[in-house]
Order: C-alpha cells, then sequence, then structure tokens
C-alpha cells in the first residue's frame, strides 16, 4: 500500500510541483499531451476526526479528500466511483466549465445522480489558474466530509501581484517558489453524527439546529468543553442580548445559545416547533476529547530569503453553517487571492471566512517556533474555536525549542485582541490586474429572501426548491426559453445581468450566496428596504452605496445580515458561458432547505450535450 501510494506521488511529481504536507491524488497523464487524470473513490467508513467514531465519506481513503493538482490549460478528466450506500455527485467549485456545464456536477441541473456502485467521468478544461476545491452537491453531504482541495498552478504568463509585496529579488524568487508550493487549509465544522441525521432531527422539531461539536483544520480537532465562566466571559453584545431577549442567562454546555432562544428569536417562534424532538446532545450535552492536530511543517528551503522563510496557503471555508475569523498567532497574512482570482495584497491579521470562500495568503516566518492557526466562530449562535500548528524550523526538527506558546491575535469569540489587528476588508478588494465591470446591465433580477413555510425551509425569491429536483431530468438536457419564475431565471448570451438580493424577512441572517459557472461582481450593498427598478435608479439616488470602478469580483457573496431592518446587495456579471448554473446560498442547511434557483445563462447559445451524458443512468 504505502509503495503504491509513493509511486504514485512520485509520478505525480514528475510533471507538477510536489505539495508537501497534504497529500497529493496520484493523477496520471500531464495534461498536455493527454488529459490529466483521477480516481475518486468514495467511501463510508467509520473515522474518528475528533477522537469519537462516525461514519464519513473518505475519498481515496482519506478525510479530507486528497489535493488535485492541475496545470493551467490541462485537459483534466475526474472519474468519480460512487461504493457510498447512497447517491452522489461530485462539484468543481469555482471551476467555470466552460464549454462542457455537464461536468459542473448538480443533480437535476447538469447530470444525473451517480447511483451506487456507478462511476461518472468529469472532463472539463483547465481555463482558470489559482485555489479552489470540490466538493458532494448532493443534500448535506459536504457535512459527511465528501470534499477536497484543488489547486490549478498558473501558466508563467499570468501577471502576478507579488511585486507589490517585496521588488528584492531574492525574496520574489522565494515567494513564486512558496505560492508554487500552496498548501489547502480544509476549515470545516463538524457534528458527530450524519447529515441525514441532522436533516431528519430538523424537520421533526420545525426549526435548525446551529450547534456545532468541533471546529477541524484539514480534517482534525477535538471536542473542547468550555467552563461556564469561560463561555460567560467571552460573550458578545449582541450575544447578551439575545439571551435577554430570550429570557435566557446562559449558553449551553457546548456554548451554544440555547435551543429555546433558537425557537423564539432566530426561528421566530413559528407553530409547529417541537424542541422535544432535539437530543440533548445537539445542545446540551458536551463530552470532552482529546482528539488530534494539523501540524504543518515548514522548513528553511528554496522558499527562504536572507531573513526568513516563505510559506504560502489556501484557506477554503468548507463549512456547513458557521463563519469564524481566520488567524496565525503573530503572523502577518498577506493575502494575494481570493476565489482563485489575484488581487493587489492585503496585508492583515486576520480573516473572515465563510462557506465556499478561499483566501490565498503568504507567511514570512523569521523565528523558529510553532505559531497557533485558529478559526474562531463570529456567528451569535455559538462560541467555538479549532486550532493546528504551524510548525518552522531550520531543516532539523529538534533545533528548536519545542511547545513556545505563540500569542493570538484573535479570541476564541473571533475577536480582534488589540487593536493592531486588521482583518482582510472585501469592500477594497481590487482585481489585479484590474478587471472593468459594464456600467449598465440589459436585465434586472430581484430577489426576495427568506423563509417559507417553517423556519427550516428558504428561499431566494419566495418558493422553496423542491428535493425532488435531485431525480429530475436535467435542465441542461430540456432548455426552457423564455421561462422567469420564482425558481429559474433565464439570460441571453453575451449580455449583462444584475441580480439583487433583497432582505425582505427579518430578522435575517447573512446567506453566502454562490454562483455556478461564472464569477460575479458586488456592485451595491446597503441597508434598508429595496425600493428601485434598476441598480441605475438606485445609484443615482444614493451612489455612495455603489462600485462601478473597481469592485470585487469572486464567484460568491454574502448578504448583509438583517437583525432588524432589511438589506439587500447587488451583484452584476456578464453572460459568457451558455449553461444550466445553480446559484444558491452556501450553508448546507439551508441549500437542504430549498435555497437556490436554476439559472438557464445564454440559452440562445447552449452546446450540445453529449449522447453519453444524455442517456447517463437515463
Ligand atoms: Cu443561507
Amino acid at each position: 500500500m504505502l509503495r503504491k501510494l509513493l509511486g504514485g506521488l512520485a509520478l505525480a511529481s514528475a510533471f507538477l510541483p510536489f505539495t508537501l504536507g497534504y497529500p497529493s491524488a496520484a493523477g496520471y497523464g500531464n495534461g498536455s499531451s493527454g488529459p490529466r487524470q483521477f480516481d475518486l473513490t468514495l467511501t463510508w467508513e467509520k473515522i474518528s476526526p475528533v477522537g469519537v467514531s462516525r461514519d464519513m465519506v473518505l475519498i481515496n481513503g482519506q478525510f479530507p479528500g486528497p489535493l488535485l493538482e492541475i496545470n493551467e490549460g490541462d485537459e483534466v478528466w475526474v472519474n468519480v466511483h460512487n461504493k457510498l450506500p447512497f447517491n452522489t455527485t461530485m462539484h468543481y467549485h469555482g471551476i467555470e466549465m466552460v464549454d462542457t456545464p455537464w461536468s459542473d456536477g448538480v443533480p437535476g441541473l447538469s447530470q444525473r445522480e451517480i447511483l451506487p456502485g456507478g462511476s461518472f467521468l468529469y472532463k472539463w478544461k483547465a481555463l482558470q489558474y489559482g485555489e479552489y476545491w470540490y466538493h458532494s452537491h448532493h443534500r448535506g453531504q459536504i457535512d459527511d466530509g465528501q470534499f477536497g482541495p484543488l489547486v490549478i498552478h498558473p501558466k508563467k504568463s499570468r501577471p502576478t501581484p507579488f511585486g507589490l509585496i517585496s521588488q528584492d529579488k531574492d525574496t520574489l524568487t522565494a515567494i513564486q517558489n512558496a505560492v508554487s508550493k500552496v498548501q489547502p487549509l480544509m476549515l470545516s465544522d463538524y457534528r458527530n453524527i450524519p447529515s441525514s441525521e441532522s436533516w431528519d432531527i430538523e424537520v421533526a422539531a420545525q426549526m435548525e439546529i446551529p450547534c456545532y461539536d468541533s471546529l477541524l483544520i484539514n480534517g482534525k480537532g477535538k471536542i473542547d468543553c468550555w467552563s461556564a465562566n469561560k463561555t460567560a466571559s467571552l460573550l458578545t453584545a449582541q450575544q447578551k442580548q439575545l439571551l435577554g431577549a430570550a429570557g435566557d442567562k446562559a449558553f449551553t454546555a457546548k456554548s451554544c445559545l440555547p435551543k429555546d432562544a433558537q425557537a423564539k428569536i432566530i426561528a421566530g417562534n413559528r407553530p409547529g416547533i417541537n424542541l422535544s424532538a432535539i437530543p440533548a446532545e445537539i445542545f446540551d450535552v458536551c463530552t470532552p476529547t482529546k482528539g488530534s492536530q494539523t501540524v504543518i511543517d515548514v522548513k528553511k528551503d528554496d522558499c527562504s530569503d536572507k531573513n526568513g522563510t516563505w510559506s504560502a496557503f489556501e484557506v477554503v471555508g468548507a463549512y456547513s453553517t458557521l463563519t469564524t475569523a481566520f488567524s496565525i498567532d503573530e503572523l502577518d497574512l498577506w493575502v494575494y487571492a481570493v476565489d482563485g482570482e489575484y488581487i493587489t495584497p492585503q496585508r492583515v491579521q486576520a480573516i473572515t471566512v465563510t462557506n465556499g470562500d478561499r483566501y490565498s495568503f503568504l507567511v514570512h516566518l523569521t523565528a523558529f517556533k510553532d505559531y497557533t492557526i485558529r478559526h474562531a466562530c463570529t456567528l451569535p449562535i455559538q462560541l467555538i474555536s479549532g486550532q493546528a500548528t504551524l510548525s518552522y524550523r531550520s531543516g532539523d526538527k529538534h533545533s528548536a525549542p519545542a511547545n513556545q506558546t505563540s500569542k493570538p491575535y484573535v479570541s476564541d469569540a473571533g475577536v480582534a485582541l488589540n487593536a493592531g489587528v486588521v482583518f482582510f476588508n472585501q469592500s477594497v478588494q481590487k482585481s489585479y490586474p484590474p478587471f472593468p465591470v459594464a456600467q449598465k446591465a440589459d436585465q434586472t433580477v430581484l430577489l426576495e429572501i427568506g423563509n417559507t413555510e417553517t423556519a427550516y425551509q428558504w428561499a431566494l425569491n419566495g418558493t422553496s426548491q423542491p428535493m425532488t429536483l435531485d431525480t429530475a431530468k436535467p435542465i441542461l438536457f430540456a432548455p426552457q426559453p423564455n421561462v422567469m419564475n420564482n425558481l429559474t431565471i433565464t439570460t441571453l448570451n453575451n449580455t449583462w445581468v444584475d441580480i439583487i438580493f433583497a432582505t425582505v424577512q427579518v430578522p435575517q441572517p447573512s446567506h453566502p450566496i454562490h454562483k455556478h459557472g461564472n464569477k460575479m461582481w458586488l456592485i451595491g450593498s446597503g441597508h434598508g428596504a429595496w425600493n428601485w427598478s434598476s441598480v441605475e435608479e438606485a445609484a443615482k439616488a444614493m451612489p455612495q452605496n455603489f462600485n462601478f470602478v473597481d469592485p470585487p469580483r469572486r464567484d460568491g457573496f454574502s448578504t448583509v445580515d438583517a437583525p432588524r431592518d432589511p438589506t439587500w446587495i447587488a451583484v452584476r456579471y456578464h453572460v459568457t458561458n451558455p449553461g444550466a448554473w445553480m446559484i444558491h446560498c452556501h450553508a448546507t442547511t439551508h441549500l437542504l432547505g430549498g435555497m437556490s434557483m436554476a439559472i438557464q445563462d445564454g440559452i440562445d447559445h447552449w452546446p450540445q450535450v453529449p449522447s453519453n451524458y444524455v442517456n447517463y443512468n437515463a
């Protein structure tokens, strides 16, 4: 087994820069003279990420899945083998799938489900560069561990922003070497039961159950039960206010907002809520474990300059529900790419990471010691944190004093510990090189987001997507020209589209909205009701709320948290990639609860779907 594994790694490294630490998938074919190919075998097995056994999805025997390393320009084939006891699909998050929309991995939109025992060959071309991830797009399987990182190494001709970090030649060489060995940091929230069980509890309780057992980094963590005193000392003003409004005094033993407060305030005290259907383990009973911790070793090597060593990381928000503050003690983070694309670097000490986000950053290590990597929940519903270790040595593992404690920048409540701590600021995120946006749109779509029948059912525009979509004939195989309704948006090729996400129900949490098929620009956001017929009209009335010059560009944007009054965001995109794409909230239970729509982009230019995809499981 070991020999086989090493053989695979050696083969991979013959063609690609070998990423130390995080295991790469043993791909074959080098992508230029033939397709770059991977096999991903999914199995359902008992493992213990936090020291307690549960069934999880393993990908090629590991959780999280192996790193897929690809070069820009490669033809990519990913053959997914489903040895799980249930149906599944695989989605390549942020990959635009130009001319191959049938490989996007969304059941009912682009493919039929992969049945147990079946395989599906995803074929696409790597026309982008940067850091991405792949994950199940079926039910709550992300929460069962079906995800892994994906890196596309850029062509040499790509302009890079590293000259804005340093102009020293040796430093730039070290930075380039570090970026070619970028290491994934998969951040996830973890519960000790399968996602299907969580969903059954939600349905029985008629409300969501957002309280987690652990926060993991690269699949490792522990169950850390804080004392009542520690939890009380970390409560934020908003958390105290929520407790007070519900008539509660304290967070639970798992440091969660109690379930009765969730029912009263978050779930709006809707009729039908049944708190007795929620097992005590979900909110109230905390049993600590030792668990395990990810250690990332960095040595002085070809990423070193005269002052220290550069190391590059890709943070992936593989969360189910939570949003966190990510930081590494004592280290500045040079954020150089967001959702895979270069930006003008921002030098920060912390990054807010939500579901689906990717941030690529460099650190410059100058002192040999252990640095704690942290993520701590910033949502009001729970106080929880997770850690890993970044261990910097001169080369000999024992050459530095072990177990020196580093000093945190951010607390276990996700709060900056001193005034010098700067968070990454998306509102001033600039594409590098600049990527201009159109000044006017051809089509405006207004979506009013909120709950529908129950507190666990959600909609982007008044109608929850039924779960029967999973087994429906894929929309890509049966286009519906001119259809515009609560579950479908239709656009024409080479047009510009504005989508306004307006919160009409308050209180309303922030929703991480992800679009498949292309990136979008966040051209505006604000508080108050959206009462305009177009962005143009709104921008005339409140120009300070809009940016048409250099707005941030990503494949996902979060709506503005609306605790009391309505809020809105406006995104703009260019239809250049015809196909059936999903737009949805990336919080697992919101997607499960129906918070998705289909976009038939460029329906006047849809490609012919190859017959083997049309006929798959037909
Ligand atoms: Cu959501």
